[in-house]
């Protein structure tokens, strides 16, 4: 078809669907802009947009919650029968298996734009280690070089970006050697994007040769896995679990023989991490059970009464929270997509930068549109079995969310301190304390060191004596 029939028929859809506003200033665009342009209306599904915005743009009545739900149930973190111990010991037994047998890999969803934590760049590139001063991303680089030493495997690494930080992300990576791992074990790739609304529904534009774009969320990894051609390359290389983990927690234990065992073991599809949140409001999503299956519900849609309401113990009714830890298997992320699925969206009032139908550039103070995304742990729902293991909250979360205060780079290092001195006090090591307990001394341990725990009693003769006030890296 020629250009002035596409673009004739681009002009009509647009009509019918009330946004023809998109082509306002294609005249004034050069060839190159303009071929863009339509390229990037052609990507755009119409009936879906209109769609989402009578649902979600329009639609100010809040999500509904599933009917009937009920607290899901989990595996502790300790086994508390003697049956559980041994299903536990076997699903150790398993996990070790499928890691050393090259099933499992490591995903990072790294596509957020850390906004809250204002910092430039690519997240995983925020120093975060306490002695050396390591990021995110060499964090988790070196404990994928030392599980794959430790299981003699080589453990893939698949990095999710969105278009808005895949460059530098890339250049991050390839001015860093890759941290030591060999290219081939690493597939960076990019998160779709869908499109920005004012209030009354219109597409807006960045400028007047694009449409205003922003990274689908991290559910939109489900799909970018799949067209990325990152499923395809796990299956090449034989690859069936996947460690799904967000790039803002430096304490994650990627290869968690436990979990991945318990997942294998339960022929789970798509399994997760919970914690025992701290309170009623604690802002993680609740795990739920709808008809059997496995439901995620935000902490802002839980009904407070319900947030509130306790067992005769005075523990939570609904006590899990989600830590956004997951087991999926690349055969369901092939399933989902072969038939064609879609998660639910979720909508965020925020500040857009546009323009006006002048032409104009709007910067605004207040919030002025809509931005949608969807949530990878909507699809829990969709396995058809789906476990929940209890993790201990010091040893595997301490996300880097704000500059300050709460889930901060100060609290994520302490952390990270705090469970180096626990490790080393498991194996015997003497570790100074201040009279109100903390540790009084920066210790970090690189995962070449230990992986876990157990790995110190090995390598107490590396251990030097440690005073207060030291700063001890063991490598
Ligand atoms: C998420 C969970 C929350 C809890 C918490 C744990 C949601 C809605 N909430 O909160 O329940 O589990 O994490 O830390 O998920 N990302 C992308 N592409 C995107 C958007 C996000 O890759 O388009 C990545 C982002 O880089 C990060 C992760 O997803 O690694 C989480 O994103 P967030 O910081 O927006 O999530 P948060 O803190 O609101």
């Amino acid at each position: 078809m020629n250009t002035e029939k596409i673009l004739e028929n681009l002009k009509k859809q647009l009509k019918t669907h009330n946004q023809t506003h998109i082509l306002a200033f294609l005249d004034q665009l050069d060839a190159a802009q303009q071929e863009n342009l339509l390229r990037q209306i052609q990507q755009l599904d119409f009936k879906k947009i209109d769609g989402w915005v009578a649902n979600y743009v329009k639609n100010s009545t809040p999500p509904a919650i599933p009917a009937g739900f009920v607290p899901a149930p989990f595996y502790p973190s300790i086994p508390t029968n003697p049956a559980q111990e041994t299903k536990y010991a076997k699903a150790r037994e398993l996990g070790r298996e499928l890691i050393s047998g090259g099933k499992v890999a490591a995903f990072v969803v790294a596509g957020g734009q850390g906004t809250r934590l204002g910092f430039d760049g690519p997240k995983g590139n925020f120093a975060i280690s306490p002695v050396k001063n390591k990021t995110l991303f060499q964090i988790f680089a070196e404990n994928i070089a030392a599980v794959s030493n430790k299981y003699h495997a080589s453990c893939p690494w698949y990095i999710m970006t969105s278009p808005l930080n895949y460059a530098a992300t890339l250049e991050i990576l390839r001015s860093n050697n890759y941290y030591g791992l060999n290219k081939k074990d690493i597939f960076i790739f990019q998160q779709g994007t869908l499109p920005n609304f004012g209030f009354e529904g219109r597409v807006l534009m960045a400028d007047k040769a694009d449409i205003a774009c922003s990274p689908d969320g991290h559910g939109g990894s489900l799909l970018a896995l799949y067209k990325s051609g990152a499923v395809e390359n796990m299956k090449k290389r034989g690859v069936e679990f996947i460690s799904y983990f967000q790039v803002d927690n430096p304490l994650i234990n990627i290869f968690d023989q436990l979990f991945i065992g318990l997942h294998a073991l339960d022929r789970a599809q798509m399994s997760s991490k919970a914690l025992i949140k701290t309170g009623p409001k604690e802002k993680l999503g609740n795990f739920c059970l709808v008809d059997g299956r496995v439901n995620v519900i935000e902490y802002s849609d839980l009904p407070d009464e319900m947030a509130e309401k306790k067992n005769p113990d005075g523990s939570l009714v609904f006590e899990l929270g989600s830590i956004a830890i997951h087991i999926i298997n690349t055969s369901f992320i092939e399933r989902l997509n072969s038939k064609g699925f879609s998660l639910p969206l979720h909508k965020a009032i925020k500040k857009i930068l546009h323009i006006d139908e002048k032409g104009k550039l709007i910067q605004p103070d207040q919030p002025n549109g809509v931005k949608l995304e969807s949530f990878v742990f909507d699809a829990l729902p969709l396995a058809s079995n789906s476990i929940i293991l209890e993790t201990v909250r010091s040893e595997e979360f301490g996300p880097v969310k704000n500059a300050t205060g709460v889930d901060s780079a100060e609290t994520a290092r302490q952390m990270i301190i705090a469970r180096a001195a626990r490790w080393l006090e498991s194996a015997g090591v003497n570790i100074p304390r201040k009279p109100d307990g903390s540790v009084d001394c920066v210790i970090e341990i690189a995962s070449s060191f230990a992986v876990e725990k157990e790995d110190i009693q090995g390598k107490l003769a590396q251990v030097p004596q440690i005073k207060a006030g030291d700063k001890i890296y063991l490598a």
